[in-house]
Order: structure tokens, then sequence, then C-alpha cells
């Protein structure tokens, strides 16, 4: 790996957040592209972090230092990878479903989202069925998040909310999260699955052009 991309990821795994946004500001003027760095330097350090957690060599206080350079790492790689993507029209509403609070990959999906030209109503983490149902008329997708395998189950939580107020044919609900399959997806009724930030502004475009 370039001696850039091993600093950075290094940096996430140590989680120093004070050091990370001038290290990917290097990397950006010294050419690495942002698609690079996003993935092979900080995603790969966050798959890490989760190994060392499973492991037992990690414990929460390390997992949330961890997430916060990330989130400063993003913060600065953001608006890079806005340039580097094609302008469609639609809205989105995003948000982690109830009971979740991990919010790293919703955050990557939602600037992705915004980078291609797509309205975002980020509606946070831990968001309820309700929630969504009250945002439904406003937007074309609904994108849920989860992390957790108990969680995850709330999707077709908020599938159910839909339908009962009679709203579910208004709004494409998509799905994505570590561990969301597409099997899954199909089993809860979503529109859409995708496994990772670029594929769900891939698989968004494709659904909204099918309107
Ligand atoms: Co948590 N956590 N965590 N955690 N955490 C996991 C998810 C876990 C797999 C770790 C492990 O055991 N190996 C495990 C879940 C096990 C399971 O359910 N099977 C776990 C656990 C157990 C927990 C707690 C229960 C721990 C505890 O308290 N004992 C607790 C739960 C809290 C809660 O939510 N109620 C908890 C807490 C936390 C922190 C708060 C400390 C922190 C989150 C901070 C934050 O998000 N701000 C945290 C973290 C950081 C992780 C790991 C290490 C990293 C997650 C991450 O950010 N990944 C994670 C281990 C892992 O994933 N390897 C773990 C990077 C991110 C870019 O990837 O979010 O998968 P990801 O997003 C991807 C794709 O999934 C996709 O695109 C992104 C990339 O392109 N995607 C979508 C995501 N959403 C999408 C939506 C879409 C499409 C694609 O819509 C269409």
């Amino acid at each position: 790996m370039d001696a850039q991309l091993q600093t950075i990821y290094q940096t996430i795994l140590n989680g120093q957040h004070r050091d990370i946004s001038a290290q990917v500001e290097k990397a950006l003027q010294n050419g690495v592209s942002p698609k690079i760095i996003l993935e092979d330097g900080m995603i790969a350090a966050m798959a890490e972090v989760g190994r060392l957690f499973e492991a037992g060599e990690y414990y929460v206080p390390e997992l949330l230092i961890s997430a916060r350079a990330m989130q400063a790492g993003l913060a600065i790689i953001k608006p890079q990878l806005a340039e580097i993507q094609f302008k469609v029209t639609g809205r989105v509403a995003i948000g982690t479903v109830k009971g979740d609070l991990h919010d790293i990959g919703k955050n990557l999906v939602a600037m992705l989202l915004e980078g291609a030209g797509f309205e975002v109503l980020d509606l946070g983490v831990d968001v309820t069925p309700e929630k969504f149902v009250e945002i439904a008329d406003r937007v074309d997708v609904i994108a849920l998040s989860a992390l957790l395998t108990t969680t995850m189950l709330n999707m077709k939580g908020v599938i159910d909310a839909l339908k009962a107020v009679g709203k579910r044919d208004q709004v494409r609900v998509v799905v994505g999260g570590a561990p969301v399959t597409s099997a899954f997806a199909e089993k809860i009724g979503a529109d859409g699955y995708a496994p990772d930030a670029s594929q769900a502004v891939g698989m968004i475009k494709a659904l909204m052009k099918k309107e």
C-alpha cells in the first residue's frame, strides 16, 4: 500500500482524529484519488477496527475514537467526492433505523448521493418508522441503513408502517448496511439493495429512471 494511504489507515486505526484531516488533505494535494483514499485507506481501516473488536482486542471506546477519526477524514474528502459524480435529480431521505446508532456508512451513502446531484434529507440515527412515514410525501426514495442483525429487522417495520397508511406505492424503499443482503431486501419487500455506497448511488439512479 502507498505510504500515504498506510498512514491514513493507521491514523484511523489509532483513532487520532486531530491528525487525519491534514493527512487526507496532503494525499489529495499529492494527487491520490479521493476514491482510493476512502476505500483503501479509510474504509479498510474501519474493517480492521471491526475485526479487532470481534477478536476482543478493541472495545467500544476504541470503536468510538476510530469512528471520530473516520468522520473527520470524511469531512475533508466530501467536496472532492461530489466533484467526481455525475449530476442527476431526485430526493432521498436517509436514516439509520430505530435502535441503531451506527452512522458512518449512512453518512457515506448520503455524501455520495449529494455528490450525484440528489437532494438528501438526512434523518440521522435511531429513526422511527413514524418519522420515515412523515417525510414519505416529500421524497422519491427512502434509504435505510442498519449495522446490527437485531436492528435490520426494523427495516421491515418501516415498510409495514408505509403500507399501513397507504403510502408504500408513493416511494421507493432501498436498504443497505453490513448485515443486509439482497435476499433479505427481497424478503422484506424493499425496492433495492446495495452492498456499498457507490453501488447505492447507481442502484438509486436506476430506480429513478424506472419511474
Ligand atoms: Co458497532 N457493531 N456496535 N459500533 N461497529 C459493528 C456493526 C459489529 C459488526 C462489530 C463486531 O462485532 N465485529 C457489531 C454488530 C454485530 C451484529 O449485529 N452482528 C457491533 C456491535 C455489537 C455494537 C454494539 C452492540 C456494541 C456494544 O455496545 N456492546 C453497539 C450498538 C449500538 C447501537 O447501535 N445501538 C455498537 C456501537 C458502536 C459505536 C457507537 C461504538 C461505533 C459507531 C460509531 C458511529 O457510527 N458513529 C461502532 C462501530 C464503529 C462499529 C464498526 C467497528 C464499524 C462500522 C463502520 O462504521 N464501518 C462495526 C464493525 C464492522 O463493520 N466491521 C461495528 C465503516 C462503514 C463505512 O461501513 O457502515 O458497513 P458500513 O457501511 C457500508 C455498507 O454497509 C453500505 O455502504 C457503506 C460503505 O460503502 N451501507 C449502505 C451502509 N448503509 C447503507 C445504506 C444503503 C446502502 C448501502 O441504503 C441503500
